[in-house]
Order: structure tokens, then sequence, then C-alpha cells
């Protein structure tokens, strides 16, 4: 049965990021359609597939899958070799709750560094409730690199040994820490080169370089020039 992604466009639709980055790098085969979002039409587009409204959605075959973390978990069932979460019960259990803090949290961090990737790489100045999102995130990679990432039996220099859900479900923080200059310690920062490093990352990175839809309106601050 053949799997469609539909997500938001590359630039900017961090949720769209996850599932996608996750099916890549576990060499998962979809097709993909692209709604640029925020643009006149958009809304009815996605409504067509999902009445949620929102992306990514997956069809496969006669089911329809929404929300990021849903899709992750029926991409995890469908293809349990690509072992998308850990094969440890506790570090599964460890990698589940990281990525349900993901998809509930760190408001602040969203809302002040929305993902776009075109924003030309530079330190800004932050709130401090978005220094309290980073230190917290800092805290939580960390812990899962030294608790089950070190000595996982899939090795690698991701949060659980081999790129997985939980490095998809941040994988969009990366992008943020990244085109923010959050002041991240050298740790994060060698964890965020390793996802920017994987050919799944390039792949969206270099899709995202070349679009051209502007978000209209609501973020009058933004760049219209594609960042590096
Ligand atoms: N909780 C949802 C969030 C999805 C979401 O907010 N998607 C945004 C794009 S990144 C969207 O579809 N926005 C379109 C709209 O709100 O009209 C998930 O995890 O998938």
């Amino acid at each position: 049965m053949s799997l469609t992604l539909i997500i938001g466009n590359k630039n900017y639709s961090s949720w769209s990021l996850r599932p996608w980055i996750a099916m890549k790098a576990a060499g998962i085969p979809f097709a993909e359609v692209v709604i640029p979002l925020y643009a006149p039409g958009s809304a009815e587009q996605i409504l067509k597939y999902s009445p949620a409204g929102k992306v990514p959605i997956l069809i496969d075959g006669d089911d329809t899958i929404w929300e990021s973390l849903a899709i992750l978990e029926h991409l995890a069932e469908r293809f349990p070799d690509a072992k998308l979460w850990p094969s440890e019960p506790r570090a599964r259990g460890f990698a589940r709750s990281a990525a349900t803090e993901m998809h509930g949290g760190f408001q602040p961090l969203r809302q002040h560094c929305t993902m776009n990737l075109w924003l030309p790489v530079k330190a800004r100045p932050m709130p401090p409730e978005v220094l309290a999102n980073m230190r917290r995130i800092e805290t939580l990679w960390a812990d899962c690199r030294a608790r089950f990432g070190k000595n996982a039996k899939e090795g690698g220099p991701f949060l659980f040994g081999a790129f997985g859900n939980v490095d998809a479900m941040y994988a969009p923080v990366v992008a943020r820490f990244h085109n923010y200059g959050l002041p991240v310690s050298a740790d994060t920062r060698a964890y965020m080169e390793a996802v920017m490093a994987t050919a799944a990352w390039r792949e969206w990175y270099a899709a995202a370089m070349k679009e051209t839809w502007v978000m209209q309106g609501n973020e009058p601050d933004w760049p219209l020039v594609r960042g590096v």
C-alpha cells in the first residue's frame, strides 16, 4: 500500500518536517504533496485531505492519519524494522515522554523562534522564557544521550543512538536553535550538527531554499530573502 504525506512548505512547516524526516531517514518510500501555508486557498486545500485542517497528514491506503505524533506512532507500527522507537522498553518509555513533551510544550520557543530556514543565522536577543525552554531541551537531550544514546545497540550520534522518532520530533528545534543563534552548549551544538549533516535534513533544506512562497502579513519583519 502506498503512502502519501501531505505537508506545508518546507521553509516554514515545522510540524511537517517531523514525519517527513523520520520517513526519509528510515528509508520508507512515500509520495509528497506540498501545500503552501497561509496562502490564498491553502486552508481549503488542506481540508480536502483532513477535516482537522492542519498538516502533516499521512494517507496510508484507505486510511488518513493526522497529527505529527500519531503519524510517527503509525509509522513505527507499520515499519517495525525501521526501529523508529528504541527497542529497549525503558528507553522506549523515555523516548515517548520526550516526544510528547515536545508535542505539547515549549510554547515560548515556538512563538518567538518560528521555523524559518531562510532566516540569516545570527544570535538574537531572546526573552527569558525562551532561554528556559532552551535549557530544558538541552538537559533532556543530554539525558537521552547519557542514559540511552551512548550505549545504544543501534548506535549513532542521535538521542537514542540511531536516528528515530524523538530526533524527528526535535528536528525543528535544531533549526530554531541554529537560525536564531541561541547560546547552546558544545554538546548541544554537536548533536545539532549531526542532525543537520543527515542526508534527509540536507534534502529538506535544499528544497526549502528553492521555495518562493512568502508567508504574508503576520510576521512583517521576516526577511524576504533566503538566509544561510
Ligand atoms: N498538533 C499538530 C499541529 C499541526 C500544525 O499546526 N500544522 C500547521 C503547519 S506547521 C498548519 O497546518 N497550519 C495551517 C493552518 O493552521 O491553517 C501536529 O502535531 O501535527
